[in-house]
């Protein structure tokens, strides 16, 4: 009786701790690969244990096109073409797919549109995606892509070249 209390106790504690800490949040700074000049912010508040508010601030981009952007795997920007970043962020094994659609890879955050200056901004808010934990995205890589996601092809969107890239940060 006296374990289950004290059991009880640490997983309310470890629920209560993000609330807390006055909504953390995370930050990615975006740079650009080799050949490319995309650069900006990518903010990641926290709303939930499962849900996670995104605010993309980019410049550099081809002016009025679309470019899928995604959490990769790793946190690891060594190589100069974004490459060591790994696959989308896929904790749950599911398809690739838009942000909003039932099954998704966590990672999948859709398209940025930019406008006629190269400029783009998004809200976007993320279901079953964590700041924390084994499965949470904090130290992992925002990868911003040439091309359109087209949100179906298996296991890419096909949105081609990685022309940025930011590692996934603590904020204040
Ligand atoms: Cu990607
Ligand atoms: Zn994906």
């Amino acid at each position: 009786m006296r374990r289950g209390i004290a059991t009880l106790a640490l997983l309310s504690l470890g629920s209560v701790i993000p609330a807390l800490a006055a909504d953390p949040q995370a930050i990615a700074v975006i740079h650009p690969t080799k050949n490319n000049k995309v650069e900006g912010t990518v903010r990641f508040d926290w709303v939930s244990a499962s849900q996670v508010k995104i605010i993309v601030d980019v410049k550099g981009l081809k002016p009025n096109s679309e470019h899928g952007f995604h959490i990769h795997e790793f946190g690891d920007v060594t190589a100069n073409d974004g490459m060591s970043a790994g696959g989308h962020f896929n904790p749950k094994k599911g398809k690739h797919a838009g942000p909003k659609d039932h099954n998704h890879h966590a990672g999948d955050m859709g398209n940025l549109k930019s406008d006629a200056q190269g400029n783009a901004h998004l809200e976007l808010t993320m279901n079953d995606v964590s700041l924390f934990g084994k499965e949470g995205i904090l130290g992992r890589a925002v990868v911003i892509h040439a091309d359109r996601d087209d949100l179906k092809t298996q296991p890419t969107g096909n949105s081609g070249d990685r022309i940025a890239v930011g590692v996934i940060g603590l904020g204040k």
